[in-house]
């Protein structure tokens, strides 16, 4: 039964340059011709599909310490913040499609100032391979992809991509789910700040259900908004190939469609981002096409 139809627009954010190998760029178009929108149209929902957004030029800025590609990656920081605000504020639920992960410095930064002016808190759910809480002083690699979760939270280091009064998210209401590779400084920032890190060793001995129940009963209690922040490498390589940052011992395929069945039954989700599916990598469609089963499981697909 469709009881719920949402006002869905999906955004094409076409950044590849916070990745280490090239690719993401054509994910939102594997996205659509994997029939992200047929898809949602089919569960009921009312869908907007705003095409690819373009950065704001920033061809001046620029960030101390390793951050590749930092003045696009700030272009592009500035352009989905007010998109995923604008989006949230006309009472869409926005579908940012990647793109690499850099992007969501943007969509949960413009979440936050939503949720603030609304008075309710932002959660953030990431389902992840990594913590992606590198800073340009931690990172190994200066890849901003592997930084968004630091940003988001406030750490340091990042000062001037957006205005210094904007609302952060306390990381007590960040949960990541599925990690199963960080750096070591990333670890130690990580444990300080206090974010909820439910890793593959944790979804092993409880289940992914057990995670997803904190995280569910979290923000219902608290009567936040929640941002679902989906990276293709939480899922296993065997079934997701196509990713830039493969690491083996992932999120199975029942796993994550449970993940999205139990995120749709708790009706909380108000923004997502499908990120860092790379085609030039995928095994003909193969990861695109799961994203959009996975979606569709989000929004109100039934096994029965
Ligand atoms: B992704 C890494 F060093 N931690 O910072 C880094 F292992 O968005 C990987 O989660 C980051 O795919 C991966 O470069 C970013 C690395
Ligand atoms: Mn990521
Ligand atoms: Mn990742
Ligand atoms: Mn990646």
């Amino acid at each position: 039964t469709q009881t719920s139809h949402k006002h869905v627009t999906l955004l094409g954010a076409p950044v590849e340059e916070g990745a280490e190998s090239l690719g993401c760029a054509m994910g939102p178009a594997a996205l659509r011709l994997a029939g992200i929108r047929p898809a949602l149209e089919k569960l009921g929902h009312q869908v907007e599909d705003r095409g690819d957004l373009a950065p704001e030029n920033q061809d001046t800025f620029a960030l101390p310490g390793s951050a590749r590609n930092a003045p696009l990656i700030v272009g592009w920081t500035r352009t989905l913040e007010r998109a995923a605000y604008q989006t949230l504020k006309d009472g869409r639920l926005p579908i940012f499609l990647g793109g690499d992960h850099s992007l969501a410095m943007g969509t949960v930064a413009g979440a936050a100032r939503h949720a603030a002016e609304q008075g309710r808190p932002l959660f953030v759910l990431w389902m992840d391979a990594h913590a992606d809480f590198n800073t340009p002083a931690t990172s190994p690699s200066g890849n901003m992809h592997g930084m968004p979760v630091a940003f988001f939270c406030g750490a340091d280091g990042f000062s001037g991509i957006l205005p210094d009064d904007r609302p952060l998210v306390a990381p007590e209401q960040v949960f990541l789910c599925g990690i199963r590779s960080i750096d070591p400084a990333e670890r130690a920032e990580l444990a300080k700040a206090g974010v909820n890190v439910f890793d593959m060793r944790f979804i092993d001995e409880n289940g992914i259900v057990a995670a997803m129940k904190r995280v569910i009963e979290t923000v219902r209690q608290a009567g936040g908004l929640l941002h679902v922040s989906f990276d293709t490498d939480f899922l296993d390589p065997d079934i997701a190939p196509g990713t830039g940052t493969t690491v083996r011992g992932g999120g199975t395929y029942r796993e994550a469609h449970l993940v999205m069945e139990m995120l749709y039954d708790s009706g909380l989700v108000t923004s997502l981002d499908i990120v860092e599916l790379n085609p030039f990598l995928d095994d003909r469609g193969k990861s695109a096409y799961l994203l959009v089963e996975l979606v569709s499981s989000l929004f109100g697909q039934k096994i029965f």
